[in-house]
């Protein structure tokens, strides 16, 4: 059994009451489990306890650093091991850069840094002596990275030049921390390339973006829009930035899921990085970046947790079956638990991820309401009943419901509910996303959606003015309202519409919205 100790906390409330027959003596013994909040009563104090509970994340002492366990770090570890087989097949190779940075070279790109400034955390001393001069701790690595772009990179046969690293990256935040949403110190991937030509680099922007998507849609289950930042709201070091944008339907925020960048020649000039074409002449690199986070993580809880605690999409939970023995009074307990082993063995020779939760010191009742906590997608029992009938009952975490299989169809049962619970917990997150979208033509109707919590789709004028208006109008203890992205699947624009802020014609359609 790999599962840590007590369960999440001793808060109150819902209680396992120990179901199935556990001895009472045990019962009595055990860690009170449950939520004590609902999604929709309390969304802030709901997920920090779900993340806490179902043992993802412990606090720690610093604000806005977390601890993050097992059961965080497995999920990390699976988008992981996608995303470097994925980039490997576009030829990116991994590097490592140092955590530190010296302030010259941090300052050298001034577009780039202003604005961000605040947020670097400095080291000023070693021991009690103060450094000569101080170091900047990483919070994105362009101005640690290129200037070695600039001395690896002398011909157009150096390039594309394409690295990624995957690393820790200090942003010294003051805004509301939030377990893996906001957090002062997270984990990424970056990457960092350099093209000939525009058109290369262009085409790799979307290639990362659909792989970001992937990432989302097809192992988080969170649905995401494809699109384009505002000038506003790219990165102001770079040529232009997509992302993709999730939603969360309980505080009505839309929250950017990963960027990806083309930083066109800004960084080339900054840091003189260039190469010798094939005719001979000096040209500027076209660069790329693009990165997602630990707030990945985050993102996915937000959307399918429930008032039972955590629920994980299949292909993300680091156990996707958990087998639980169920041994009522005067039963075989010895042959219980070796048609669980069995069970459990025959689904990791199958590739499932699957475990055995064999602790006598909980009942099963108590066993149901952990692993629920932890989201774990389906839960077999197994008990005198199932064991006289050759079958196992399977409860799924998404809806609850139950059924009793033959043992002999496990595999193909197993493989079939997960599957369904994976698709099933996309469509119904893209069901609840999609009735939050409103679209909208006027200033009252803007203010009417945004009030009530939706993801605005309006036709905006592209004029950077009127999007400071539209901030500085909305202004207020929620944060302002600002566009989120202008969606890649855009709708017909009819002729003659116009923007909602400004009354000028309309350009294009943008969602606009509150957001993390
Ligand atoms: C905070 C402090 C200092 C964001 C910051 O998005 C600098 C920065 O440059 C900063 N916060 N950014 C923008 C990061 C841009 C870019 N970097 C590589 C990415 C993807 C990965």
């Amino acid at each position: 059994m790999s599962s840590g100790g007590k369960g999440g906390g001793a808060k109150a409330g819902g209680g396992a009451k120990g179901g199935g027959g556990g001895k009472k003596k045990e019962v009595k013994k055990e860690t009170k489990l449950g939520m004590a909040y609902k999604k929709d009563d309390n969304f802030g104090e709901w997920y920090s306890e779900v993340v806490v509970n179902s043992e993802m994340i412990e606090y720690y002492d610093i604000s806005g650093c977390y601890i993050l366990r097992p059961w965080a770090m497995e999920i990390w570890e699976l988008l992981k091991e996608f995303f470097d087989a994925e980039i490997k097949k576009l030829k990116l190779k991994p590097y490592y850069f140092p955590l530190f940075v010296t302030e010259n070279v941090l300052q050298k790109e001034k577009d780039h840094i202003e604005g961000f400034a605040p947020e670097v955390a400095w080291v000023t001393k070693s021991g009690k002596s103060e450094l000569e001069a101080p170091i900047a701790i990483r919070p994105t690595s362009e101005t640690v990275m290129y200037p070695y772009f600039s001395k690896w990179i002398r011909s157009h046969r150096d390039l594309p030049l394409r690295c990624n690293q995957w690393c820790n990256v200090v942003r010294w935040e003051f805004s509301n921390p939030t377990p893996f949403i906001r957090s002062r110190e997270f984990l990424w991937q970056e990457g960092h390339t350099a093209f000939a030509t525009k058109e290369e680099a262009d085409e790799e922007v979307l290639q990362i973006l659909e792989l970001y998507r992937r990432i989302y849609e097809e192992f988080l289950a969170v649905p995401v829009s494809k699109g384009r930042k505002s000038e506003m709201e790219k990165f102001a070091g770079g040529l232009y930035t997509t992302s993709v944008e999730a939603f969360i339907p309980n505080t009505g925020r839309g929250i950017q899921g990963a960027t990806s960048h083309c930083l066109g020649q800004n960084f080339a000039k900054m840091f003189d990085i260039t190469f010798e074409n094939e005719k001979g002449a000096r040209e500027m690199v076209w660069q790329n970046s693009w990165a997602y986070t630990t707030r990945s993580i985050g993102v996915m809880v937000m959307t399918h947790g429930d008032d039972k605690g955590l629920v994980l999409p299949p292909r993300v939970a680091p156990i996707q079956v958990i087998v639980i023995p169920v041994p009522y009074k005067d039963a075989d307990t010895t042959a219980i638990k070796g048609a669980c082993e069995s069970a459990v063995y025959t689904l990791n020779e199958s590739g499932f991820r699957a475990d055995l939760d064999t602790r006598e010191n909980y009942s099963p009742g108590w066993k149901y309401s952990h692993w629920e906590m932890k989201g774990v997608p389906l839960r077999i029992e197994i008990g005198p009943k199932d064991l006289a009938n050759k079958q196992v009952r399977i409860v799924r975490r998404d809806n609850g419901a139950k059924v009793d299989i033959p043992v002999d169809n496990l595999v193909d049962e197993v493989k079939a509910l997960l599957d369904d619970i994976q698709a099933n917990l996309l469509k119904t997150a893209k069901e609840k996303r999609d009735a939050c979208i409103e679209v909208i033509h006027t200033w009252d109707e803007f203010t009417t959606a945004l009030n009530n919590k939706r993801l605005i789709l309006a036709p905006w004028c592209d004029e950077e003015e009127v999007e400071k208006d539209v901030k500085t109008r909305t202004k207020g203890d929620l944060g302002a309202a600002k566009t989120l992205c202008t969606p890649f699947d855009q709708p017909e624009l009819p002729e003659g519409t116009v923007c909602f802020a400004s009354g000028k014609p309309a350009k294009k359609w943008s969602f606009w919205g509150r957001s993390y």
